[in-house]
């Protein structure tokens, strides 16, 4: 696989200041792919300063412009899909098909959402006898995870720039070639130098640099609640602006009205697919007790056939971790009904579909984000029980509720503690809000909700 040994700063790839060197894995067969530079503070630095000044003339760009700006860059992606969804695969380990129908795609389609914003949102508003301006935040650290790379990427990226800000990245050491295609693309599309940044490396070195640079206005962080933590508290003591996107444990929940082998096979699918590295996956199916049975035969048999479509995992790390997850569920005394903690094949970090069924509430698998394929079925005896269930954790990123009657699943999913519910089945739609409640998160991504939190306001009184 292409990769620069530098990094992307001011229009151009620059020499890293360091030797050091990040190998990158193809978790499918364990061969390195690529190499890319480990950037150090030095490198952070440098990149901050040239998004500082390239802020004042990019801040006063008309809207249409950096419009344009965006409509060439999502036009770029979309002529580039087939090598970004090749990279994905490479690195990430995921089926071409699902690189090329999710993370090649999406991408494209959140580019566009904000091509569109940045050329018909109302930057500046009369209210009564003031003018309202809505100003862009400044220089943006955007830390990313691994699961979705691309995606992660564009859903700061755009709406960043969208806003007027300029960008420091410091996306995951596990999937920095996608990365670096789209820095590419950044420059094809005649972003002006230094309004995109690009420095690769690892966490806790390039990544708390940029956190803590004095210089970075805003940070916009997506991965760990661990790691979050961190960073909000740091951003708290320098009084900078955060946005957080964590994790996960969202609840499937099935009312007693609905289709019940629809609700298990698209809930089966939807915590296999991207084999389960997805932080809203309804990794939680909640079923009436007088249908439990059927839905763990169900969920059993569903998740037995996706067996040959999954990839493997990202890491021998996080292979581990999922491995040590679902011996702690055997462990807790949940039943295991398909697939357990034996890696289904020699080379690759691989796991195998899992399903749990006799899960309680206060299990461990029940209440961690586990970010594998593993799911676990858990009984409820009346809607007043599901909903404790469903609430029952730190977490409330995403859900979804299944029921006969549309509106009988709209009035569940208003009493649930969670950013965003799919009502029986739900589509992705670029423009609505992403984000947690509770610990799952600060702040919103994608739409105006997510452009928002690139602005400050300012009014004028007459
Ligand atoms: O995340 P990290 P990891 C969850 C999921 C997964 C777990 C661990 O449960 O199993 O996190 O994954 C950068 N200062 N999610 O270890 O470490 C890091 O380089 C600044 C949920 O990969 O949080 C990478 O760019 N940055 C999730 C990014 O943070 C630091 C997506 C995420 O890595 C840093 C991924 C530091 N001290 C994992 N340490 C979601 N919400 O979608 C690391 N980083």
């Amino acid at each position: 696989m292409k990769a620069h040994d530098g990094m992307y700063i001011d229009g151009e790839w620059r020499p890293a200041t360091a030797p050091d060197l990040i190998e990158v894995v193809n978790p499918a067969d364990e061969q390195v792919v690529g190499r890319v530079p480990a950037g150090t503070a030095e490198d952070v630095d440098i990149a901050v300063r040239a998004a500082r000044a390239a802020l004042p003339a990019w801040a006063a760009t008309a809207p249409a412009e950096r419009a344009a700006r965006l409509a060439a860059l999502r036009d770029v992606l979309a002529a580039r899909k087939d090598e970004i969804a090749e990279t994905v695969t490479t690195e990430l380990g995921s089926p071409l098909k699902f690189s090329q129908n999710v993370h090649a795609a999406v991408p494209v389609a959140v580019a566009a959402s904000y091509a569109e914003l940045a050329a018909t949102h109302p930057f500046e508003e009369k209210v009564g006898n003031s003018t309202v301006h809505q100003e862009p935040i400044g220089v943006v650290g955007a830390i990313t995870p691994w699961n979705y790379p691309l995606h992660q990427i564009v859903a700061k990226v755009a709406p960043a720039l969208a806003a007027g800000c300029t960008v420091v990245l410091k996306p995951a050491e596990d999937t920095p070639l996608v990365a670096q295609l789209f820095a590419e693309a950044v420059h094809e599309a005649g972003v002006p130098a230094g309004v995109f940044n690009l420095v690769t490396g690892l966490g806790p070195v390039a990544g708390q640099a940029l956190a803590e640079h004095p210089e970075v206005d805003l940070v916009s962080f997506t991965g760990s609640t661990a790691v979050g933590r961190q960073i909000g508290a740091t951003a708290g003591a320098a009084l900078k602006k955060v946005a957080l996107e964590l994790g996960g444990k969202s609840a499937n929940v099935i009312l007693p009205s609905a289709d019940l082998a629809k609700a298990v096979n698209v809930g089966v699918a939807n915590v296999m697919s991207n084999s389960g590295q997805t932080c809203s996956a309804w990794t939680r199916m909640l079923v009436h007790t007088e249908q439990y049975d059927e839905a763990v035969e169900l969920a059993a048999a569903a998740a037995a056939k996706y067996g040959e479509r999954i990839g493997p995992v990202v890491s021998a790390k996080q292979q581990a971790r999922v491995r040590g997850y679902i011996e702690k569920g055997v462990a807790e005394g949940a039943r295991v009904v398909a697939g357990g903690p034996e890696s289904p094949r020699e080379q690759g970090y691989f796991v195998s579909p899992t399903v749990f069924a006799d899960v309680t509430p206060d299990m461990t698998i029940a209440q961690e984000e586990i970010f594998g394929p593993v799911l676990s079925v858990l009984r409820y005896e009346d809607e007043e029980d599901a909903l404790r269930i469903a609430n029952g954790t730190v977490y409330g990123l995403a859900g979804a509720v299944w029921a006969g009657d549309e509106s009988e699943a709209v009035a569940f999913a208003r009493r649930m503690d969670t950013g965003q519910v799919d009502i029986n089945g739900g589509r992705f739609n670029p423009l609505a809000p992403f984000g947690g409640y509770k610990q799952s998160g600060v702040g919103r991504e994608l739409g105006s909700h997510g452009l928002a939190e690139y602005l400050q306001t300012k009014s004028l009184q007459f």
